[in-house]
């Protein structure tokens, strides 16, 4: 099977994507209310969930400031200063759409890759990089912002989203005055070939949990297609489970805010899970170790060019009449935003040794404390350079 073949085609809404051998070739429609020309569209069901115009431009500038974020964690990833990057770039009005969509009290359990929905946590950005220079196996305080640790074992947060919303479901059993809530479990198209995320809405749906199965659909798991890993589309999964599920236009940030602030109050009220497959493009390498011009036709990177979600929502802006002041000063709080970031970064420092070995479990371990001794007495074997080291 050629799998580097290009998906370009149907990634129009409601069109079939080049099919694999035995796979179906119609496609649901996606919900979109903002054209790639930047148009308003109305939708029976979601618009009432719309977010509001006097909105549109932070969701612009988070949008904004989010990709601004990415390209330079890409640059001091390539200076050395990082020891991987994961680049977001195309994903913008998925991840700021959905995060914009959650209350203070719902939970977002996150993969690797959504800076975006950090940001709309109120994570620090420069935290988000500790894990990525390696000065830390988090970053960030998960219960200050209602935002997970990042999550590099495939689909694993699912399943703790759906343990999440079971014990929010079980806290207002006892106390119908707590506050209504759900989880969001972000995922990939990729991901949603492992077990756990099939154990998760097996629970979720059991347990009437309120969560959000919320599938970035990139079309690529590193160098595998999407069509290769599904032959239904993604949405369509959730019927199999008994809970709704929805395509929308992952790079339309109205339509994605609207869908997911749908399927959040459908979850808090108690009617259960939803799954959401927002239909994107992963515009950069899956990580700054990947070569996509290993697998990846640029016929293929060129067709989503124009999808492009921030182009999108400024045409909209700019036809609306927003001025150029607000484009050239948002220009300016990103450039110092990333002078902040630098200085972060560099100012980061590796934690010492024993304090590794001494949270590798939350109780000391005589075998943990055994290896540092033996790693210390390793160092200490070494001469100092002033004494003529090397
Ligand atoms: C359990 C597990 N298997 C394999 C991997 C290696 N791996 C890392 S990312 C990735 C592809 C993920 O694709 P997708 O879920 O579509 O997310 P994307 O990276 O495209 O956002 C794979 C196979 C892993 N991290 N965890």
């Amino acid at each position: 099977m050629d799998v580097a073949r290009s998906t370009a085609a149907g990634l129009e809404p409601g069109r079939a994507p080049g099919a694999v051998t035995g796979s179906r070739r119609d496609q649901p429609a996606m919900v979109q209310l903002l054209t790639e020309d930047g148009h308003l569209v109305p939708d029976d069901r979601f618009s009432d969930f719309a977010p509001h115009p006097e909105i549109y431009p932070s969701l612009y500038r988070d949008m904004f400031l989010i990709r601004r974020f990415d390209q330079e964690s890409t640059a001091l990833q390539r200076q050395g200063q990082l020891a991987l990057w994961v680049p977001l770039t195309g994903q913008e009005a998925a991840q700021i759409g959905s995060g914009r969509a959650m209350q203070a009290a719902d939970y977002a359990f996150p993969t690797y890759r959504e800076h975006g929905v950090a940001l709309t946590r109120g994570v620090d950005l420069p935290d988000i990089l500790r894990l990525f220079r390696g000065t830390t196996n988090g970053g960030w305080d998960p219960r200050e912002h209602n935002f997970q640790l990042y999550t590099l074992v495939l689909a694993a947060q699912t399943l703790h989203a759906v343990g999440y919303a079971m014990g929010i479901q079980r806290d207002r059993a006892t106390d119908p005055g707590a506050e209504a809530a759900a989880t969001v479990a972000y995922f990939g198209d990729g991901a949603s070939s492992e077990g756990d995320v099939h154990e998760a809405m097996v629970f979720a749906a059991s347990f009437n949990a309120p969560v959000v199965f919320f599938c970035q659909n990139n079309h690529w798991a590193i160098s595998v297609p999407s069509e290769v890993q599904t032959r239904v589309p993604l949405s369509e999964r959730a019927a199999g489970y008994g809970f709704p599920g929805i395509r929308v236009d992952g790079n339309d940030i109205l339509a994605v805010n609207a869908v997911t602030a749908w399927a959040l109050d459908h979850a808090r009220r108690g009617n259960g899970p939803v799954l959401i497959e927002a239909f994107t493009y992963r515009m950069s390498a899956h990580t700054t170790a990947d070569d996509p011009t290993k697998y990846r036709a640029s016929a293929e990177e060129e067709s989503w060019a124009p999808r492009d979600p921030l182009r999108r929502l400024e045409s909209h802006l700019r036809a609306t009449g927003i001025p150029d002041s607000f484009f050239t000063d948002l220009e300016g709080e990103a450039t110092e935003q990333a002078g902040r970031l630098r200085k972060a970064v560099l100012a980061m420092e590796a934690p010492d040794l024993s304090h590794r070995f001494g949270t590798a479990y939350a109780e000391p371990h005589p075998l943990v404390q055994e290896e540092l001794r033996q790693w210390q007495d390793y160092e200490a074997g070494f001469v100092p350079a002033d004494e003529g080291g090397k």
